[in-house]
């Protein structure tokens, strides 16, 4: 384990918000008795969503799979975007691809679908993008804001057809958390409302330049209603399935297993 992996995220206060979160989510219900015409209104949701850890299902039942991350002008763009956690994939596969200029690198989309594809850059690039200016928070406190481009995630998922037990999908990633050992890869997960949220790219470019090696070229995932570390990086395999147990520790994400919330929403 490298140890600035891992210490910055391993000082949040768990508990505190944990908490905070069960009281909110109790006032949240009574709010929504109350006030269901407000659940309409942009700047109640908005309130809503912003007070910190509000429970997943209170904020799926105010905000719903419509709501959009905000977007901002490229007036807001910062001129360098901040890598953070793996920064180079250790490894001599990654080293390999990256110095094939990704030509032999190739996504594979399996498991509980019709139609399993595996994906060159090339294609993913033939298929229609979106690219969208979003703010990127990371539980550790700093924020950036970038220029994204990619394909909707829900792009890829009506071609390969997921089977009508798939509930999650489920990112791997390249990089090793703890040097050389194969049993730490990156990886993190995410329900069907978020893979078909329009904002929700596999995205390719950064700033409009390839995605630098340090913010996870050449592929990575962009989840714009959740914290920093569901937005996996080093892309290698996209896997649905029917439940998180029996992946890894079972809670969804590298992080997850050592504690955080699976559903991160911001
Ligand atoms: N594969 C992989 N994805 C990852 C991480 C990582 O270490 N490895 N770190 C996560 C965290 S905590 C954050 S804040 C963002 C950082 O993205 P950036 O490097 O583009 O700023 O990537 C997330 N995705
Ligand atoms: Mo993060």
């Amino acid at each position: 384990m490298s140890p600035q992996h891992r210490a910055p995220h391993a000082m949040a206060p768990r508990g505190r918000r944990r908490l905070l979160r069960r009281a909110l989510a109790a006032a949240g219900s009574l709010l929504l008795g109350a006030c269901d015409r407000l659940s309409n209104s942009e700047s109640f949701v908005g309130v809503l969503k912003s007070a910190e850890g509000l429970s997943r299902s209170v904020q799926k039942a105010v905000a719903g799979r419509r709501s959009m991350a905000q977007e901002f002008t490229p007036a807001d763009v910062q001129k360098s975007f901040r890598s953070n956690g793996t920064r180079m994939p250790a490894g001599a596969d990654y080293r390999a691809l990256l110095q094939g200029g990704f030509a032999d690198w190739k996504l594979e989309v399996g498991g509980l679908v019709e139609a399993p594809a595996s994906y060159t850059l090339a294609e993913l690039r033939a298929l229609p993008s979106r690219t969208q200016i979003t703010r990127h928070d990371c539980v550790e406190g700093w924020s950036c804001i970038g220029q994204w481009k990619g394909v909707q995630l829900g792009r890829v998922l009506e071609q390969v057809k997921p089977k009508a037990g798939a509930r999650f999908v489920v990112f791997h990633c390249a990089d090793a958390m703890d040097e050389g050992d194969p049993d730490s890869l990156y990886y993190e997960s995410i329900d069907l409302d978020d893979a078909y949220h329009p904002q929700t790219l596999l995205a390719y470019e950064l700033n409009g330049a390839p995605v630098p090696v340090g913010n996870g070229a050449p592929l990575r995932a962009r989840i714009e209603r959740q914290l920093g570390y569901k937005h996996a990086k080093y892309l290698m395999r996209i896997e649905l399935v029917a439940s998180l147990e029996g992946i890894r520790g079972g809670r969804g994400g590298y992080w997850e297993d050592t504690g955080y919330e699976w559903y991160a929403g911001i």
